[in-house]
């Protein structure tokens, strides 16, 4: 029975696990996720995406990467054998998720709420946090090819969605030239190119402006 994939093609957690998908060329049926209730059902946190094995349902991107690097191996590992690298792998992912996703996701959600219910100081905050996020990374990579060195893995899976979409809502102006290189790379690598392919007609739904 193929894996299925509750997701929606504009999330960018759920990009973040299409990349390894369309890497390795896994077979999946993807289903679009409607009201989150249909999430609820599956995962009671309701946060997509959700993948579902025969019956086995694994939530959280990272957990559902390094599942696919388990029992659907590919010909591109995701995480690393060899521990040290392993960890490097996953601090970087851990970067991306909480100090460039959680800021960017926290100026998206301010920009959707009522104007009265607003945070005013999330985009201050958020905008710091990913000032910082930017600065860190443009040391780290500027002697790598892909986030954790010279493989591709999780921590690119992660960085590809993030770093695109802190891009629409803090451009980093010209400060981070390691770091636009890197986004180069990510954009022309074939599994990405796809899913910015794919995600391209619900691009309007994106909510621009503060
Ligand atoms: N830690 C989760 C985060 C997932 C997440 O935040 N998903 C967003 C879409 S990008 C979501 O489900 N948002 C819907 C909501 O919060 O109602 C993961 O890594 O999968």
């Amino acid at each position: 029975m193929p894996l299925t994939l509750h997701a929606h093609p504009l999330s960018s957690y759920c990009w973040k696990v299409l990349i390894p998908l369309y890497e390795n060329g896994t077979p999946f049926d993807f289903r679009q996720v409607g009201p989150m209730d249909e999430i609820a059902a599956l995962w009671p946190i309701a946060k997509m995406p959700v993948l579902e094995d025969d019956g086995r349902v694994v939530a959280e991107s990272s957990i559902i990467i390094e599942y696919l690097d388990l029992h659907h191996p590919g010909h591109v590992r995701f995480v690393p054998a060899e521990p040290e690298a392993a960890l490097e792998t996953r601090m970087l992912d851990r970067v991306f998720d909480s100090y460039v996703m959680t800021p960017l996701q926290r100026i998206v959600g301010n920009r959707i709420r009522p104007a009265d219910r607003r945070d005013p100081l999330a985009g201050e905050e958020s905008r710091s946090l990913l000032d910082r996020s930017y600065a860190w990374l443009e040391t780290k990579l500027a002697d790598r090819r892909w986030a954790a060195g010279d493989d591709f893995g999780l921590a690119d899976c992660a960085a590809a969605p993030s770093l695109h979409y802190a891009e629409k809502v803090h451009p980093r102006g010209d400060r981070f030239p390691a770091l636009d290189a890197y986004v180069g790379r990510l954009r022309a690598r074939p599994s990405f190119a796809r899913v910015l392919e794919e995600a391209a007609p619900y691009a309007h739904m994106f909510p621009e402006g503060d």
